[in-house]
């Protein structure tokens, strides 16, 4: 039975004083900071593995190869792909859904849409915005009802050229979680291409693609306790033997000629010049940590903690919450105001006191319109955080008030 309240000791960044106070890390969404086994193993792949990979065969190469591949798999297990074929190193969930979208122009035609929602990360906008001006395809938004996605509205939007339903399994400013395994059987029946962005998700659920049935999936290394720079781009095997390379160079060509060349086969035809290989490394330490952990642990962890703190921020005077009103079905991600203050002021205020929050528009400008506001506070959690933080952020909140509205 692991201790969540002791975890802290596992994590060296979190025992520092900021501002003469103990820090209290509530911005996980931003990025989770790292366990020190990540760290070792970081430094014990650049103190004794460090080589390229697939390229040479002397012993470091071929150590550094077995350690690159055996973290693709470890990666596969994780989120229950049917092969690490189907696993693809990128930067990072930007990357992975660039990716994705770069295949759409060559699916997409006039009167064909793809759907993603109101709730969106920029990261899974722009790159749809950009496949449909090229293609002459339709972008097509489900908005929100009761603060969820409004199923009805994806459901009168769907038609049989719908091409690609992209949307993100958890949103990082409201933090509900969407009934993504139920979208994904309803897209496929009008034959769409099943696309979630699991910035949010892998790194606090248990996520199975076979089991959501999805097309692909993106999600980033350091936002799941692994370093940045890496993440990955999950695929169906048959849809990304279809799908052509996204970049050209070496490490993913089979042949070269004067006019032309041919591709490796999966994955590596898709991962050309030198990868991340520290970070794939990195990544597959923290999933390994993650994994003795217990993904439904970490879940179950994690709701004790909105239980705790929700009703605590409803009951603040002057505090607007963004998102579901209940529990059930919310992640550990809390976005408000406070009532005439600006976001960035209490965030310094926070900042202050110790905590340290994000504040402005977390890269969703069209939810943060749609919500009527420009900018939002935002506290993320994770694994890591206790109900003594949660404690420490109402009381240092209450105390913000206080100091601006001149009663401190
Ligand atoms: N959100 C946040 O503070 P990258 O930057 O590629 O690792 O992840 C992009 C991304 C995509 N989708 C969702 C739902 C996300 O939350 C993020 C990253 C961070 O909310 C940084 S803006």
């Amino acid at each position: 039975m692991i201790d969540f309240n002791g975890l802290r000791q596992d994590f060296p960044i979190l025992n520092q004083r900021v501002n003469d106070e103990s820090l209290v890390y509530l911005d996980s969404a931003a990025t989770s900071q790292k366990p020190q086994v990540v760290i070792d193993r970081l430094s014990h792949y650049y103190q004794w593995d460090n080589a390229n990979v697939h390229r040479g065969v002397h012993t470091l190469a071929e150590r550094a190869t077995r350690k690159y591949e055996a973290s693709r798999q470890r990666v596969a297990d994780f989120i229950g792909a049917k092969s690490s074929k189907e696993v693809l190193f990128t930067r990072g969930t930007t990357t992975a859904l660039n990716w994705v979208a770069q295949f759409a122009k060559t699916v997409l035609q006039p009167g064909d849409n793809v759907i993603i929602s109101i709730m969106e990360h920029h990261s899974n906008i722009i790159p749809w915005q950009e496949a449909c001006r090229q293609t002459g395809a339709e972008l097509r938004y489900i908005y929100l009802k009761d603060d969820a996605l409004d199923l009805a509205d994806l459901n009168n939007k769907l038609t049989e050229q719908t091409k690609f339903v992209s949307l993100t399994h958890v949103s990082n400013v409201l933090g509900c979680v969407n009934p993504i395994k139920d979208i994904a059987a309803l897209a496929h029946k009008f034959g769409a291409y099943v696309v979630v962005d699991g910035a949010q998700s892998v790194p606090h659920l248990a996520v199975d693609v076979q089991d959501i049935n999805c097309d692909f999936l993106a999600f980033s290394g350091h936002k799941m306790l692994g370093p940045t720079g890496i993440g990955v781009l999950y695929g169906k095997e048959a849809i990304l033997e279809k799908m052509p390379p996204i970049e050209f160079g070496g490490e993913m060509i089979d042949f070269v000629g004067e006019q032309e060349a041919s591709w490796k086969a999966l994955p590596w035809k898709f991962e050309a010049g030198t990868p991340n290989i520290s970070g794939a490394i990195g990544l597959a330490e923290a999933i390994s940590y993650l994994d003795h952990l217990g993904m439904s642990a970490i879940q179950k962890h994690e709701q004790e903690l909105v239980d705790y703190l929700l009703p605590q921020l409803k009951a603040i005077d002057g505090l607007e919450l963004y998102g579901p009103n209940n529990s059930q079905g919310r992640a550990a991600v809390f976005s408000f105001n406070l009532k005439g203050l600006h976001p960035h002021d209490v965030a310094t205020a926070l900042d202050y006191q110790g905590i340290a929050v994000r504040a402005g528009h977390h890269c969703a400008q069209p939810l943060l319109h749609y919500l009527g506001i420009e900018s939002a506070v935002r506290a993320s959690l994770y694994c890591y955080n206790t109900k003594e933080d949660c404690d420490k952020l109402i009381q240092a909140i209450r105390a913000t008030k206080e100091f601006f509205n001149g009663t401190f």
